[in-house]
């Protein structure tokens, strides 16, 4: 009766174990209540995205602002999920996770933003103060962001120079626009993300190389 062979004996024929497909990122889309988040996550989601909507009750009414939103008749009670492939400039997955509004589910924002690698955090300039709490959240965890504008029909397009300013953002996150209904517009603002995770790596790199 032939020996089992050790779990690692491939690794002493040279046989390289057989690896491959795309490199799989775990993405955050956070940002105030009624950004787009549920929308952009649908608009690029090759899959059919998972998505807790529920109907806002009077329940919520006490958290859910509605100003500046009032045609807005769902809420996302926990979070979305999508995932959107790219073959260029290399093959990655992205698996979107979009965060609840409500600063009420704090403690899963923390679970989603585990093992992220960046997080997009989408503002309305109609409201901006309702991104101001996913902006600190991902300065706070250190997670690299970019800022989209979703440009809502009918609202005063601002400078994004004003837009950073009024976010306080440091000069190195990117702010760039978006429609969140666009699957092309949200794909990009995606790859901008990862083009600017793998920037910062570079960044952190070059100083320790330095002498
Ligand atoms: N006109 C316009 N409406 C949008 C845009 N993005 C989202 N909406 C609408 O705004 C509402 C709120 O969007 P939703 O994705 O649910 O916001 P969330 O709370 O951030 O998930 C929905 O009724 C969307 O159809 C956009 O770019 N332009
Ligand atoms: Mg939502």
């Amino acid at each position: 009766m032939p020996k089992p062979k050790p779990a690692d004996a491939h690794r002493h024929e040279g046989v390289v174990p057989a690896v491959g497909g795309p490199a799989v990122l775990k993405i955050l889309i956070t940002g105030g209540f009624g950004v787009g988040k549920t929308t952009a996550v649908g608009a690029v989601s090759e899959i059919e995205p998972i998505s807790t909507e529920e109907l806002l009750t009077q329940a919520s009414n006490a958290t859910d602002s509605l100003t500046g939103v009032e045609s807005k008749r769902q809420t996302t009670v926990a979070f979305d999920f999508g995932r959107v492939s790219f073959d260029l400039p290399m093959p990655i997955e992205l698996m979107l996770f979009g965060t609840p509004g409500q600063d009420r589910f704090s403690d899963l924002w923390d679970d989603l933003a585990r093992g992220a690698v960046g997080a997009v955090v989408l503002a309305d300039t109609r409201r901006l103060n309702s991104s101001f709490e996913a902006v600190a959240f991902c300065e706070h965890k250190g997670l690299p962001f970019v800022v989209a504008v979703n440009e809502f029909d009918g609202a005063y397009r601002y400078p994004l120079a004003e837009v950073r300013q009024a976010l306080a953002l440091a000069f190195h996150v990117p702010v760039v626009t978006c429609d969140s209904r666009d699957p092309t517009s949200v794909a990009r603002v995606l790859l901008h993300l990862v083009d600017h995770a793998l920037s910062l790596m570079t960044t952190v790199l070059n100083s320790l190389d330095a002498p």
